[in-house]
């Protein structure tokens, strides 16, 4: 089984822990306790194609205190989620801040995607779709956001669902001898030994 590290960032209650309990575990708190440090949770995502993987994924005390830990845990992340609140413009500022911390940290290919949170709020809403896909491109991030409740489960899964097809593209090549997915850094197939054929996006 591939197993593949990502990292969840986002200022302190934009709801990183519970996205990542709805994912893992199908719950939700009202109450949660804050992310003391880091945190660790695994969880196998089948894919089309018979594909399978394992998403090892770190959660992060968004809490000033804790930001000194983020940047050492970047290292060999294939994808970084950054969440804001769709309640609390600060948050989607605060985006920026973590953005720099993955482009200084992470390996180069890291796919970065920004995903909302708490959509089920709709009355409190301050921060529309179009402001966060504004910083979406502003940031380079892969795809436009994806906007969630972890309350209602909305689009959860499919926040990590495009996460994964992506580190699969970018990692993965289908042997066209073979039909198995290899590994593309490894440039020839480890199934039945053939040569890779360069991709045209690459
Ligand atoms: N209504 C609603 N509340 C949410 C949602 N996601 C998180 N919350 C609430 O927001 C609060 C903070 O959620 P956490 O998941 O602990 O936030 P966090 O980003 O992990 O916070 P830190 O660990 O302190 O950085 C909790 O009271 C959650 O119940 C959501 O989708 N809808
Ligand atoms: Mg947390």
């Amino acid at each position: 089984m591939l197993k593949y590290k990502i990292v969840l960032a986002g200022t302190k209650d934009v709801g990183k822990s519970s996205l990542i309990n709805r994912f893992c575990d199908n719950v939700f708190h009202e109450k949660t306790m804050s992310t003391i440090g880091v945190a660790f949770k695994r969880k196998k995502v089948n894919l089309d194609d018979d594909m399978n993987l394992e998403l090892h994924i770190w959660d992060f005390g968004g809490e000033e205190k804790y930001r000194t830990l983020f940047p050492s845990y970047c290292h060999g992340a294939s994808a970084a989620l950054i969440l804001y609140d769709t309640t609390n413009k600060e948050s989607l500022i605060d985006v920026e801040n973590w953005v720099k911390i993955i482009d200084k940290n992470a390996d180069e290919n890291v796919i970065k995607i920004i995903i909302g949170t708490k959509i089920d709020l709709k009355d409190k809403r301050v921060i529309t779709f179009a402001e966060a896909k504004k910083a979406s491109q502003k940031f380079d991030f892969f795809d436009d956001p994806v906007e969630t409740s972890s309350k209602t489960g909305e689009n959860v899964e499919r926040a990590f669902l495009n996460v994964s097809k992506e580190i699969i593209n970018r990692n993965l090549q289908l042997c066209k001898n073979c039909g198995e997915f290899f590994v593309k850094n490894l440039k020839i197939c480890n199934y039945c030994g053939a040569k890779a054929e360069l991709e045209q996006n690459n």
